[in-house]
């Protein structure tokens, strides 16, 4: 049940602004295990593939021109429901509904500009997984689990 896993990205707003460490150490020490990391500039097609069920949205070509406007540093987090901790964590899609202590709701004003990226469920995680990380994630245990886990 811990090996549930989600993708978590931090946008091109949130590395201009060195916001990446604050991301990491948050899911850090929530006590989750990082099993992928890596920064990429993405292309067009990649974005279009990862927010494909928005493609009619009115927001939808800025919400591309936004991801494509620096690099993007995605991740790979597991732990127990870590999909919906991991949500939680990143607060409302709006960061002026975003509660405090969220990473959106600490970090961020605008919608088009929130900061990071967290899957919505456990099977649109393992798409995004193999979409940014085709060449595959680690898998390893750690003796820190029993220390988090009862
Ligand atoms: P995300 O996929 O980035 O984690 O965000 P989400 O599930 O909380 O929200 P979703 O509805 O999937 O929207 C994806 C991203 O599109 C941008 N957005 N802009 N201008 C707008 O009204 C608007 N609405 C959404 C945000 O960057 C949002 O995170």
């Amino acid at each position: 049940m811990a090996s549930e896993r989600t993708y978590i990205m931090v946008k091109p707003d949130g590395v201009e602004r060195g916001l990446v460490g604050e991301v990491i150490s948050r899911f850090e020490k929530r006590g989750f295990k990082l099993l992928g990391l890596k920064a990429v500039q993405p292309t067009r097609q990649h974005l279009e593939q990862h927010y494909g069920d928005l493609k009619d949205k009115p927001f939808f070509p800025k919400l591309v021109d936004y991801m494509l406007s620096g690099p993007v540093v995605g991740m790979v987090w597991a732990g127990l429901s870590v999909v919906k901790t991991g949500r939680v964590m990143l607060g409302a899609t709006n960061p002026l509904a975003s509660a405090p202590g969220t990473i959106r709701g600490d970090y961020a004003i605008d919608v088009g500009k929130n900061i990071c990226h967290g899957s919505d469920s456990v099977d649109s995680a393992e798409k995004e997984i193999a979409l940014w990380f085709p060449e595959g994630v680690c898998n390893y245990t750690r003796s820190l689990d029993k220390l988090i886990y009862e």
